[in-house]
């Protein structure tokens, strides 16, 4: 029994040259950021991941197998679509057997890079415990995954729309190592500091890929969270974004916004409350991300 997946023509050829691959979720496409920045965005992070070295893999859930790096055809499809569904590992299965098409989550693009054999994995920022999670019980299945799935992803911190200490706690509980990158405490996506000490620090990709390997070694489960601060120049400070968040966790209050949609809903939200800033801190970090877990798969080789 093997799963269904698909390999892009510049994935066979990367996979065949033993080349370091970096994977991508879809997610962050259809439902992180609006149409056309989000196509842009994707096709310029895959481009920083070939200039650094690497090559990228977007993975998404397409007719009913998994895909494992797109032609720039099927990322603009991807784009355009407003139905999408936002795949998680609670759905990948049940989406695949039907023949859906869907977005894979932080969550069920670890679940398709290991299976594909890809160890790193560069995002914008995971999902984590929301605010009020003690009434709605609303903690991301990306926690768990990082707990189970041996893949290393590099986000710029949990997303600051989320409760980060009960987020960091969390991770804590199930065993799952969250480095900083460069620096001692733990980054707030949008912005660089969050506050909060980080519970480990590397200062080059070697560490972290050593690590990785290590946690193998040892028969570990789960990979590791390396929360990359977003660069100096792109950052908005936190006390300006905080009014913000604070409006949009309240209006999805009101409007009775719950389970798949929050995440999306507060990010499009905060782009709209911010005229488009947080969208542009957004692609720069990502892109960041993208530099660094590049450099790690090419240690990982
Ligand atoms: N990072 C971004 N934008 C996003 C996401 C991450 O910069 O849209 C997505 C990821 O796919 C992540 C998901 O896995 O949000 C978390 O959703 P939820 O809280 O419903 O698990
Ligand atoms: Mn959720």
């Amino acid at each position: 029994m093997t799963a269904p997946l698909k390999f892009s023509t510049e994935i066979q050829a990367a996979r065949a040259a033993g080349q370091p691959i970096v994977a991508l979720e879809s997610t962050i496409i259809t439902h992180g950021m609006p149409y056309p920045q989000n196509v842009e965005t994707a096709k310029v992070v895959e481009q920083d991941i070939r200039d650094a070295g690497a090559v990228p893999a977007t993975v998404a859930i397409m007719a009913g197998a998994i895909h494992i790096g797109l032609n720039p055809d099927e990322l603009e499809t991807l784009a355009q679509a407003s139905d999408v569904a936002k795949l998680s590992r609670a759905d990948l299965a049940f989406a695949l057997a039907t023949g859906q098409t869907g977005a894979t989550t932080v969550a069920a693009t670890m679940i398709c890079a290991n299976l594909a054999g890809i160890q790193v994995f560069a995002t914008g920022g995971i999902g984590g415990v929301h605010r009020g999670a003690e009434h709605s019980f609303d903690i991301s299945a990306d926690i768990e995954e990082l707990a189970q799935t041996p893949v290393t992803v590099v986000a710029a911190g949990a997303k600051a729309i989320l409760d980060l200490p009960k987020t960091y706690e969390v991770l804590e509980t199930r065993g799952v190592p969250v480095i900083a990158f460069g620096q001692d405490t733990l980054p707030a996506f949008w912005s660089r500091d969050s506050g909060m000490p980080a519970p480990l620090r590397a200062d080059t990709a070697a560490e972290i890929a050593a690590s990785h390997k290590m946690r193998g070694q040892l028969g570990l489960p789960g990979g590791q969270l390396v929360a990359n601060p977003i660069p100096a120049n792109a950052e908005i400070l936190a006390e300006i974004l905080q009014p913000h968040i604070d409006q949009a966790l309240l209006e999805a209050s009101q409007q009775g916004i719950s389970a798949k949609l929050v995440t999306p809903f507060l990010l499009s939200r905060i782009f709209e409350l911010t005229d488009g800033a947080s969208l542009t801190a957004n692609i720069a970090l990502v892109r960041n991300n993208a530099k660094l877990a590049a450099a790690i798969a090419k240690e990982l080789i």
